[in-house]
């Protein structure tokens, strides 16, 4: 007999939550992969890169310009509340661990986070180092420059760059001590978010993913929902 989602979550007294863009999807931001994750001809994979920045730090800018004014205009929705609902009553028994940059779950007012792949809303010059958050949108010069003159960068994680310093081997403590890991809107196929899911598996935690599509976690995890993450977390977390 499958355990009940709610009978997991209810019993489960350290619960970690992985997030990818599918629970900003209902708010109405474009996920990555699905239909919508287009931005003009280009992928995510060819402008999240430092090459393309390297290359042409305007059209990359543009690109999160593009993104942080669309970001402005949604709102938080249901699922990312219903984790704010969890980390209430769990307190410090409680991590999300995020793959999104879109600052969301801040909005929807999420404490607990570890952000693996940045921020969007955070900038660093390329030049000094220095770093702040800016969350004008449009931004008044693309690309924006810092006060020494040096170029600034998107606060974010591109392909092939590290995670930062620490935030990763804190995600994977988490993913090895919690009793109940929940994976919502990832398509899991970007590394090392991904192995969170395994690592949690092999040290016998429960994992219940969340997806409208079938993911290649899928066949391995406790429970595999599918449906919207708003409306199957505010149902489990009840
Ligand atoms: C690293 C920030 C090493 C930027 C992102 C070949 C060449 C180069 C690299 C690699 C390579 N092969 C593998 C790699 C490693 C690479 C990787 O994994 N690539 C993948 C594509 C194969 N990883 C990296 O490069 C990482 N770094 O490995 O560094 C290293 C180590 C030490 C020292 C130096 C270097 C860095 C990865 C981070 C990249 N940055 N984002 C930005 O956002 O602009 S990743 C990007 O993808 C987003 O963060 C996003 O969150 C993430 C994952 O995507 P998902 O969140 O899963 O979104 P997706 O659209 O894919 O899926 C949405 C899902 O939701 C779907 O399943 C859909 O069905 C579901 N859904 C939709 N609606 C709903 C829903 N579910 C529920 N309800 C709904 N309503
Ligand atoms: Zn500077």
């Amino acid at each position: 007999m499958t355990p009940d989602a709610r009978e997991l979550v209810k019993s489960a007294r350290r619960v970690a939550v992985l997030t990818g863009a599918g629970i900003s999807a209902e708010s109405g931001v474009p996920t990555f992969r699905g239909a919508g994750g287009l931005w003009r001809t280009f992928r995510a994979e060819d402008l999240a890169t430092p090459q393309a920045f390297q290359r042409d730090p305007k059209l990359v800018w543009e690109w999160y310009d593009w993104r942080r004014q669309w970001l402005l205009t949604v709102e938080p929705n249901a699922g990312h509340r219903a984790l704010v609902e969890l980390e209430d009553r769990l307190g410090d028994g409680f991590v999300l661990i995020t793959q999104n940059v879109d600052g969301l779950h801040d909005r929807a007012g999420s404490h607990r986070v570890l952000k693996l792949h940045g921020d969007i809303w955070e900038v660093r010059c390329i030049e000094c180092g220095r770093r702040g958050r800016d969350e004008r949108a449009p931004l008044p010069d693309v690309p924006p420059r810092c006060e020494c003159g040096g170029l600034l960068r998107p606060g974010v994680v591109w392909f092939g760059e590290a995670l930062p310093e620490g935030v990763f081997e804190r995600a994977m403590e988490q993913a090895l001590n919690c009793d109940l890991l929940l994976v919502i809107g990832t398509s899991a196929q970007v590394y090392p978010a991904a192995g969170l899911v395994p690592l949690a598996l092999r040290h016998g935690a429960d994992v219940i993913e969340v997806n409208l599509e079938e993911t290649p976690q899928s066949s391995h995890v406790t429970l595999s929902l599918r449906g919207k993450a708003g409306e199957i977390l505010p149902g489990i977390l009840r």
